[in-house]
C-alpha cells in the first residue's frame, strides 16, 4: 500500500491494521504547522478507519521529535496548536504507540508522553530542554512527566532540561521497552493494547508517597545551578502542583506560565543563544570544501592543557599520540591523562569498559618520528614563539604531507608558527579551554593561509568531540582573551577610580556570572599576565592609562589562590577582602592624585559591558570575529557570562534604547 500524505511532512501507511504516522520535517522534525495539521488529519483519519485498530507515530531519520520549532516563536500563532494536537491523542480511542527512533525532545516527549505507550530504539533519548530556552514545557510536558516518573525525577528532569537516554528512559517508566526495530515492537504492542482500556497518563495520580526531602533536595540542586533564571523556578513550581491541580487547570496554568516566558527576554537571549551556537562553525562557502578525515590525534606536550586535549580526542573513539621531549615526562603524561580519565569514570561520564578502551587506544612517546601516523598534531607546548616556531619546523620533516598541524597558543600569533612550516596551508588553530577534556569552547583560528580544507577538517574535528566551535582570525587573544583583557583593563581602571574588587565582583555574579573578574583572575593566578605586562612594557604606549596595582600586588608575592593571597586572601583556603589589598589600591589613586568615587551595580556593569563591547565592535571590523553571535557564545561558553543575558553584544542590542545608569 501506497504511503498516504496528511501534510507535506506527515505521511502514513497501514501495516498488520496499524497506521504508522511518520513526521518527516528536516533537519529534526519540528512540530511546525504543516507537522501539526498533518498529525490532527491522520487522527481524523484513522478514527474513521476501521481497517486501522491502532496507530504508531514515528519520526524519519535519526531524530523522533526535536520539539516545538523555534523559529515560529514571536511570530502569529498557526492552529492546530501543539496542545490540541497532544490531547487529541491522549483521549483518542484507539491505541497510540510512540516508536521513538532518536531524540524526543520538547514537545516531541510531550507528544511521546501522551502516547498510550512508548517503545524506544537504541539511539532514542527524552528531554524536556525547555528551560534551556528560558521558557517551561508548554504542552503538558510538567503536568504528564510527574504522573509517569514521580515528582523527584520530574524536577531534575525539567529543572535541568537534561536528557535521559534508553536504559534510563526505561529504568523511570517513561519508556516500555527497547528495541533494534522500534516501529514493529511498537506495532506489537499496539496489537496488545488493543481492546483494552487505554493507558492516558493524564489521568494517572502523581506517585503521592514522595519523600518531602528528596523533593526539596531534588528541588534545591536545580536553583543552585540557575542563578538569575527564572524558567527552572516556575516549572518546579508547576511540577509540583501535580499534586494539588487536576490536569485540566495543571495544563491552564502551565500554557499560561509558557507564554509569558515565552516572551521574556530570559527566552529572548537563550533562543539567540540557541541559535548563535550552531552558527558559530559555519564559514560562508566553506561546506564546499571537503574535510579530511582524522582518526589518529598526535598531542604534543601532555601538562594539564595536553592531558585534557588528549582525554577529549580519546572519549570521542579518536587513537592518540602523546609525545613529550622524555621517556620520563611521557610517562607522567600517561599517568596525568590515566588519571582524568579515572576522574570521568567516578562522575559516571565514562564506564570501566570504556575507560580501559581510551587508554588501550593511547600511545606515548619520547620519538617525534611517531608521529608519521598522525591525521592532526596539536601543539600544547609552552607558549613561547621561538619552542612552538621550533617545534613546527621540526614537525614538518616529520608528520604526513596531509596531516594538519594544529596550534594550542592562546597569545602568540599562528601566522608566525605557520611560517616556519614549508607549506602553511595545513597549519590552524585550535584554542582549548582548561580542562580542554570539560570545557566546550574551541576557538577554531584561520590563520592567514589555512586551506578551506583544513578549517573545514579543524571544524568537523571540534564537533565530532562534541565540543563547540567558533571561528575566527587572527588577532592577539583571538575572540575571547581580547575582550576578557579589555574588560579586565576597564575593571582595573574603576579600581583606580573608586570602586574595590569585591564591589565589582558583585555586580558581576548579580548579573549572573558564576564568579567576578578579581576572584577568577586568584584562580587563575596573576604571573601570567604580569609576566606578558613585563614583556610588554618596552612598547607600551606611555600616554595610555595603565593601572599599576596588579603589579603591586604581583611584586608583594600576592599571585592568586595558589600562593594563598591576591586581590582577596584565602585563610583555609576561603575567599575573604584583604584590608592590604584596599590599601595598595588607595595608595595608587593617592600617587595619580585620584579623587576616588562611588559606583552603583549598574554603572560598575554598564562600564564593563561596554568595554567588552567596544572590543567586540573592533573584532567584528577587522573581521576577526564574523558575527555579533559569535562573540557572544565564546563569552559564554568561555568566561561565564551568564547565558540567560544573550552574551554582551545581544545584552547591548536589546538596551540600546535604554538609559545607562
Ligand atoms: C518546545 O518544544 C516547547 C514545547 O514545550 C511547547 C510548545 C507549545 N526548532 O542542533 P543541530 C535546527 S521548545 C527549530 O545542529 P544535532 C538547528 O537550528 C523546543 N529548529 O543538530 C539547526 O539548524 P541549521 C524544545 C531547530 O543533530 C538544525 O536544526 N526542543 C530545532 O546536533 C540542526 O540542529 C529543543 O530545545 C527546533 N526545535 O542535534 C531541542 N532544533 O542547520 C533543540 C534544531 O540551520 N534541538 N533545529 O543550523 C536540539 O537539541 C538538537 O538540535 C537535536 C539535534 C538534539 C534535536
Amino acid at each position: 500500500m501506497a504511503d498516504i500524505p496528511f501534510s507535506k511532512s506527515v505521511s502514513a501507511r497501514l501495516r498488520d491494521g496499524v497506521f504508522v504516522v511518520v513526521i518527516d520535517n528536516p533537519p529534526v522534525n519540528a512540530l511546525s504547522a504543516d507537522v501539526r495539521s498533518g498529525l490532527m488529519a491522520a487522527l481524523d483519519h484513522v478514527a474513521s478507519l476501521d481497517a486501522a485498530t491502532a496507530i504508531v507515530l514515528t519520526g524519519a531519520g535519526s531524530t523522533f521529535i526535536g520539539g516545538a520549532d523555534i523559529k515560529e516563536f514571536g511570530k502569529p500563532p498557526v492552529e492546530p496548536m501543539l496542545p490540541e494536537v497532544i490531547e487529541r491523542i491522549e483521549a483518542f480511542g484507539k491505541p497510540v504507540v510512540a516508536a521513538v527512533n532518536g531524540a524526543a525532545l520538547g514537545g516531541g516527549c510531550e507528544v511521546a508522553l501522551a502516547c498510550h505507550g512508548r517503545i524506544v530504539g537504541e539511539e532514542a533519548s527524552f528531554g524536556l530542554p525547555e528551560v534551556k530556552l528560558g521558557i517551561v514545557p508548554g504542552a503538558g510536558g510538567t503536568q504528564r512527566l510527574p504522573r509517569l516518573i514521580g515528582l523527584v525525577a520530574a524536577i531534575d528532569l525539567i529543572g535541568s532540561g537534561r536528557a535521559v537516554k534508553t536504559g534510563e528512559a526505561v529504568a523511570l517508566g517513561l519508556a516500555d521497552g527497547i528495541a533494534t526495530d522500534p516501529v514493529g515492537a511498537a506495532i506489537a504492542l499496539a496489537h496488545e493494547f488493543t481492546g483494552k482500556p487505554l493507558r492516558r497518563t493524564g489521568v494517572i495520580c502523581v506517585p503521592p508517597a514522595e519523600d518531602p526531602a528528596a523533593v526539596s533536595a531534588a528541588e534545591a540542586k536545580v536553583l543552585a545551578k540557575s542563578r538569575g533564571q527564572s524558567a527552572p523556578a516556575e516549572a518546579i513550581r508547576l511540577v509540583k502542583a501535580t499534586g494539588e491541580l487536576d490536569l485540566r487547570q495543571g495544563l491552564a496554568e502551565e500554557r499560561a506560565t509558557f507564554l509569558r516566558l515565552r516572551d521574556s527576554s530570559e527566552s529572548a537571549a537563550l533562543r539567540h543563544v540557541f541559535f548563535a551556537e550552531r552558527a558559530a562553525g559555519k564559514v560562508e562557502g566553506l561546506d564546499k570544501a571537503s574535510s579530511r578525515r582524522i582518526q589518529t590525534v598526535a598531542v604534543v606536550g601532555t601538562g594539564l592543557m595536553g592531558s585534557g586535549i588528549a582525554v577529549a580526542a580519546l572519549s570521542s573513539g579518536h587513537s592518540v599520540i602523546a609525545l613529550e621531549q622524555s621517556q620520563e615526562a611521557a610517562a607522567g603524561g600517561k599517568a596525568r591523562i590515566a588519571q582524568t580519565l579515572d576522574k570521568s569514570l567516578r562522575s559516571g561520564r565514562l564506564t570501566a569498559d570504556g575507560r580501559d578502551e581510551c587508554l588501550a587506544r593511547l600511545q606515548t612517546t619520547a620519538e617525534a618520528e611517531d608521529l608519521v601516523k598522525a591525521d592532526l598534531v596539536i601543539e600544547a607546548v609552552f607558549d613561547d614563539l621561538t619552542v612552538k616556531t621550533d617545534l613546527f619546523r621540526r614537525l614538518d620533516g616529520i608528520v604526513r604531507a596531509d596531516a594538519i598541524l594544529a596550534t594550542n597558543t592562546s597569545y602568540l600569533n599562528p601566522d608566525a608558527i605557520a611560517a616556519a612550516t614549508v607549506d602553511p596551508s595545513r597549519v590552524v588553530g585550535l584554542h582549548f579551554f582548561s580542562p580542554a577534556n570539560v570545557m566546550r569552547l574551541v576557538e577554531v583560528v584561520d590563520c592567514a593561509k589555512t586551506a578551506p580544507e583544513v578549517l573545514a577538517s579543524a571544524l568537523a574535528f571540534v564537533k565530532g568531540l562534541g565540543k563547540l566551535p567558533v571561528v575566527c582570525g587572527v588577532t592577539e587573544g583571538f575572540i575571547g582573551n581580547t575582550i576578557f583583557s579589555a574588560y579586565r583593563r576597564e575593571a582595573e581602571f574603576m579600581l583606580e577610580d573608586g570602586a574595590l574588587p569585591q564591589e565589582i565582583d558583585a555586580a558581576l555574579e548579580a548579573y549572573g556570572f558564576p564568579m567576578g573578574i578579581f576572584a577568577v583572575n586568584d584562580m587563575a593566578g596573576l604571573e601570567i599576565a604580569w609576566a606578558r605586562r613585563k614583556r610588554q612594557a618596552a612598547t607600551r604606549d606611555p600616554a595610555a592609562r595603565y593601572v599599576e596595582i596588579a603589579d603591586r600586588l604581583c611584586e608583594a608575592g600576592r599571585l592568586g589562590h595558589k600562593s594563598g593571597r591576591g586581590w582577596y586572601a584565602y585563610p583555609d583556603g576561603k575567599r575573604t577582602i584583604d584590608p592590604e589589598v584596599t590599601a595598595v589600591i588607595e595608595a595608587v589613586r593617592a600617587a595619580k592624585n585620584i579623587a576616588s568615587r562611588s559606583f552603583t551595580p549598574a554603572e560598575i556593569m554598564s562600564r564593563l559591558l561596554k568595554a567588552m563591547v567596544d572590543e567586540g565592535t573592533a573584532l567584528l571590523a577587522d573581521g576577526v570575529a564574523a558575527r555579533p553571535g559569535d562573540i557572544d557564545v565564546v563569552m559564554i561558553n568561555g568566561y561565564g557570562f551568564p547565558a540567560h543575558r544573550g552574551g554582551p553584544m545581544f545584552a547591548a542590542e536589546q538596551n540600546k534604547d535604554q538609559p545607562h545608569a
